[in-house]
């Protein structure tokens, strides 16, 4: 596989784009290394191989726009800039965590920073995601600014009828939303083809008048192109965009490991074909000797969160029971 686009020759942006790649897979293949120690006692869906979509898709949005995701958070919680000490302490479920370390991996949060906090029910967070466009909306119509939220979902989150009752409310009320699908063909193991009579997810979205882009080939250049068309169209009041990106989870679908040899599930050219294809590596090698200053960067931003995670306390018996709620 190779990349179709242009590459840029602005080595700001290649440099930006690299570090948070590079964050997000250095960030991960941290928690590969602690998990079996039960550090970190959550489940982890790590998104591994799939940096590319994150960190292109965030960098077309504003600091005061939004980002909501699924379980697989890490990647948008740090390409959108959200707190990495908290993420980690939350990770390592101590009380300096996002959620002050009641809840792990899959429920990461920053709202300052734009993060909407993610949920372990498959598709729950659309919904959710159109509810904050709709007060976007209407805080632009009294002056305020513009804004945008991105609502992140794997595909298999588009077959919850929520999806489609999101699409449709979106649609209807013009909302500032872009929906984006990170594609990578499974929902667990289960491909796509073995889920849906018809797989052409774009041709489903059409039906509801919403316009929609395509990005076949994981290039962090394309990604963050079709974001920032789809980002503008919603902001200036076209309604709600769709961008459906191709990418491949190298790793298991929970957990730290890969799942390789689990059966006949993945198809292993594939699998090189995606490695090969590999936006880091890319990137790396397009920065050349400039490439060393943000891998620097990048670890100290590591082990800064992962001292800060260490350093703080456990949550106190007596908080057990704050922040729940009974009907
Ligand atoms: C409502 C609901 N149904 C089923 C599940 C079990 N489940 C967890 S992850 C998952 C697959 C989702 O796949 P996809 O949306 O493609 O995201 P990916 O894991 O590939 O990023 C399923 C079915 C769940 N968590 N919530």
């Amino acid at each position: 596989m190779s990349a179709t686009h242009t590459p840029p020759t602005d080595n700001v942006l290649i440099s930006r784009l690299y570090h948070s790649m590079l964050l997000i897979r250095r960030v991960e293949e941290h928690i590969c290394d602690v998990y079996t120690s039960d550090a970190i006692k959550s489940p982890v869906h790590l998104s591994i191989g799939q940096e590319s979509i994150a960190s292109g898709l965030c960098d077309a949005l504003k600091s005061d726009d939004m980002v909501s995701n699924t379980y697989r958070c890490h990647a948008t919680h740090i390409a959108k800039g959200g707190d990495l000490n908290q993420m980690m302490a939350e990770l390592y479920g101590k009380s300096g965590g996002c959620a002050r370390g009641k809840a792990g991996s899959m429920h990461l949060i920053d709202m300052p920073k734009g993060v909407m906090g993610a949920s372990a029910v498959v598709g729950t967070t659309i919904p959710v995601a159109a509810g904050f466009a709709q007060a976007m909306k209407w805080d632009a119509m009294n002056g305020g600014s513009k804004r945008v939220i991105m609502a992140i979902c794997g595909d298999g989150a588009t077959e919850e009828g929520c999806y489609a009752e999101t699409l449709n409310y979106a649609a209807l009320k013009k909302l500032p939303m872009v929906f984006v699908v990170e594609n990578n063909g499974f929902a667990i193991h289960t491909p796509i083809h073995r889920r849906q009579p018809n797989w052409n997810l774009r041709a489903r979205i059409e039906t509801y008048g919403i316009p929609t882009q395509h990005v076949a080939d994981g290039d962090v250049f394309a990604v963050r192109d079709a974001a920032i068309k789809a980002v503008e169209a919603a902001r200036s009041g076209q309604g709600p965009q769709f961008i459906e990106c191709a990418t491949y989870r190298w790793m298991e679908h929970v957990g730290p490991t890969d799942d390789h040899d689990h059966g006949p599930y993945r198809d292993h050219a594939e699998y090189a074909k995606w490695k090969e294809n590999d936006q880091i590596a890319r990137l790396e090698k397009m920065l050349g000797d400039k490439a060393a200053d943000v891998k620097a960067k990048v670890e100290a931003e590591l082990k800064a969160s992962i001292e800060f995670a260490l350093a703080s306390p456990y949550p106190d018996n007596s908080e057990l029971y704050d922040y729940t709620y009974a009907a």
